[in-house]
C-alpha cells in the first residue's frame, strides 16, 4: 500500500489504523535511520539534501569507510568537525518525542537506531541499541585511552587530526565506519523476533545488517519513509502499512488520535 500526501483522506484512514495497531500493540519495536533526525536540522546520506549530495566529492560513501579512516583520517575529519560539533546544538523531534512517550506508556520493547545523534535518549527513551556506534565516546586507535565527548570535540575542533594526548595514536570516536562490525547485533535480532509490531523509519534500508531486523519480525510492519527505499531486505509483501510521509507530519496525525505527547 503506498499513497502520496496529495491523498489527505486516505492519510487519515493510515493514521487511525496506526493509532489502533499501537493501542493493541504490547512490544514495538522501531528501526530508525537519518530520516528521523532531518527535521532537528541533521542531513541525511541519501535524501534529496543529503550529505552524499552536498559534500561534492566523487565517491562520499568512501569517507565513511574504515579503509578510508586508517589511510588518511583527515579525510573523514574535514566533514567530522561540523557534523559532530552540530549534533549537539539541535533538539529531538516530535517522533523522537513520541516513541519516548510510547516507552513510558509501557509500548516499546525498543528502538534499533542507525544513527548516531543519541536524539532518542535525549527525547526520554531509555532502551535503545545504537547498531552503529555514537559519538559519544572517542577512543585512542593505539593505546585504546577513552575521550568523553567534550573533551574530543575539543580536541577534534583545533587539530586537523585529533591525536591521543598520551601515545600520539590517532582518535577514532566510536561510529561503526562502513566495513566495521555492528555492535549489539544479537540483541538487535532478539528484539526483532519477538516485536509485535515494527516501525520503520526514515531509513533507506541499504546498509545491512541493519536493514535486515524488519524481516526477522513476525509482527505488523509499519514503514514511513519519504523518498527511495530498498525492498532488498524487507519485500514489499512483509509491509502492512508503508505511509509515503514526512515522520513528524505522520506521528501528530496519529498522536492526534491518541494524545501521548
Ligand atoms: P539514508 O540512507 O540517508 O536514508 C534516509 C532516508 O530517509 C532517505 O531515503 C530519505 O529520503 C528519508 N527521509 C529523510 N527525511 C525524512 C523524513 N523527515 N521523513 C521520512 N523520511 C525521510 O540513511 P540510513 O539511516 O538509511 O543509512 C544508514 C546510515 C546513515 C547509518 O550508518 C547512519 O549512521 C548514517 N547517518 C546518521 C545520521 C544521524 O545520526 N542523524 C545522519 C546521517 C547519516
Amino acid at each position: 500500500m503506498s499513497h502520496s500526501p496529495e491523498q489527505p483522506a486516505q492519510t487519515a484512514t493510515h493514521a487511525q489504523t496506526c493509532a489502533k495497531w499501537i493501542e493493541q500493540a504490547k512490544r514495538i519495536v522501531v528501526l530508525s535511520g537519518a530520516g528521523m533526525s532531518t527535521n532537528a536540522g541533521i542531513p541525511d546520506f541519501r535524501g534529496p539534501k543529503g550529505l552524499y549530495k552536498t559534500l561534492d566529492i566523487p565517491n562520499p560513501h568512501q569517507v565513511f569507510e574504515i579503509e578510508t579512516f586508517n589511510r588518511d583520517p583527515s579525510i573523514f575529519y574535514r566533514f567530522g568537525k561540523e557534523f559532530l560539533t552540530n549534533i549537539k546544538k539541535v533538539d529531538p523531534t516530535f517522533s523522537h518525542r513520541f516513541f519516548a512517550a510510547l516507552e513510558e506508556r509501557g509500548k516499546m520493547a525498543g528502538i534499533i537506531t542507525q544513527n548516531i545523534d543519541a536524539l532518542h535518549q535525549r527525547a526520554g527513551s531509555k532502551k535503545v541499541f545504537e547498531i552503529h556506534g555514537g559519538v559519544w565516546e572517542t577512543h585512542c586507535t593505539k593505546c585504546h585511552r577513552v575521550y568523553d565527548y567534550d573533551t574530543a570535540t575539543e580536541k577534534i575542533l583545533k587539530e586537523e587530526v585529533p591525536l591521543c594526548i598520551d601515545c600520539g595514536g590517532v582518535l577514532k570516536p566510536d561510529v561503526v565506519f562502513f566495513g566495521e562490525p555492528v555492535k549489539r547485533l544479537y540483541e538487535c535480532q532478539a528484539l526483532a523476533q519477538n516485536a509485535d509490531l515494527f516501525f520503520v523509519l526514515g531509513t533507506s534500508l541499504t546498509v545491512s545488517p541493519a536493514a535486515m531486523m524488519p524481516g526477522f519480525s513476525s509482527g505488523k510492519i509499519v514503514v514511513v519513509h519519504k523518498g527511495e527505499i530498498s525492498h532488498f531486505y524487507l519485500p514489499k509483501e512483509r509491509i502492512d502499512m508503508f505511509a509515503d510521509e514526512y515522520l513528524d507530519t505522520f506521528f501528530k496525525k496519529v498522536n492526534s488520535h491518541l494524545d501521548f505527547v
